[in-house]
C-alpha cells in the first residue's frame, strides 16, 4: 500500500491525480510544511529529506522528488499504461522529459519569477522563453508530451500549466490552453481535487 505524504495545494496534489489514474491501492497521509509566508513546519511523520511534499512510502520504500515518484509509481503499477517500462521504445522520452521538469523547466520559471538572469554555460537550465518554446514545440507536434499517450509526464506539465495560466510567467499559447483543457478534464483530475483536502 502506498502513503502519499500530502499538503493540500501543493506539488503533491498532483500525486493525488496519479494515484487515481493508475487505480493504485493508496492512503493520504496529511503533513504540516514550511509555508512561503513563514508559517507552518517541518512534519517529523514526514520522509522527505527537507520536509517537503511530495513523498511517498510503498509499505516502508521511500521516494521523494516529482519525477522519481512518478517513474516508481508507473513501474509499479504498469496496468493503465501512464509510463513506458524499460523495454519500450518510448522509455528514453519519458525519462528525460520527467527529468527536464524539475531540472530544467521549475528552475526556468523560478528565474523568471526572481527576476534574475539565467547564466549561459553554467546554469543547468535556459530561460524560460526557450524552456516553453520547446516544449510547446513538443505539444504541437503530438496532443501529449509522449505524443499520442498521456503519461505521468503530463500529470507534472499540465498540472502546472493549469496552475500558472493566468500568470504573467506563463507565455500565452493556445497550444498550451488546449493541452491544458486535456488533462483537466480527465475524471481522475476532478477526483483528486475533491479528495486534495483529505477527502
Ligand atoms: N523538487 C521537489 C519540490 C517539492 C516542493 O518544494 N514542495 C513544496 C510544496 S509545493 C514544499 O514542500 N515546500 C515546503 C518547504 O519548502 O519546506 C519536487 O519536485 O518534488
Amino acid at each position: 500500500m502506498i502513503t502519499l505524504f500530502h499538503h493540500p495545494k501543493t506539488r503533491s496534489t498532483r500525486f493525488i491525480f496519479l494515484l487515481e489514474e493508475l487505480e493504485a491501492p493508496y492512503r493520504l497521509q496529511r503533513v504540516t510544511m514550511r509555508r512561503s509566508d513563514g508559517t507552518g513546519a517541518v512534519d517529523p511523520a514526514n520522509p522527505h529529506p527537507h520536509g517537503k511534499v511530495p513523498a511517498i512510502s510503498d509499505d516502508g520504500i521511500v521516494v521523494f522528488e516529482s519525477p522519481a515518484i512518478a517513474l516508481y509509481l508507473t513501474d509499479r503499477f504498469p496496468k493503465n499504461r501512464l509510463g513506458p517500462l524499460a523495454d519500450d521504445p518510448a522509455r528514453g522520452a519519458y525519462l528525460s522529459w520527467l527529468c527536464y521538469y524539475t531540472s530544467v523547466l521549475e528552475p526556468a520559471f523560478m528565474s523568471k519569477f526572481m527576476n534574475t538572469d539565467v547564466p549561459r554555460g553554467t546554469a543547468g537550465w535556459v530561460p524560460v522563453d526557450e524552456a516553453m518554446g520547446t516544449v510547446i514545440g513538443l505539444l504541437s507536434r503530438g496532443l501529449y508530451i509522449l505524443g499520442k499517450h498521456f503519461s505521468a509526464a503530463d500529470v507534472l506539465y499540465g498540472t502546472t500549466f493549469a496552475m500558472f495560466g493566468e500568470s504573467p510567467l506563463m507565455p500565452k499559447s493556445p497550444v498550451v490552453h488546449d493541452y491544458v483543457q486535456r488533462i483537466v478534464t480527465r475524471p481522475a483530475f476532478a477526483r483528486a481535487q475533491a479528495l486534495d483536502d483529505g477527502g
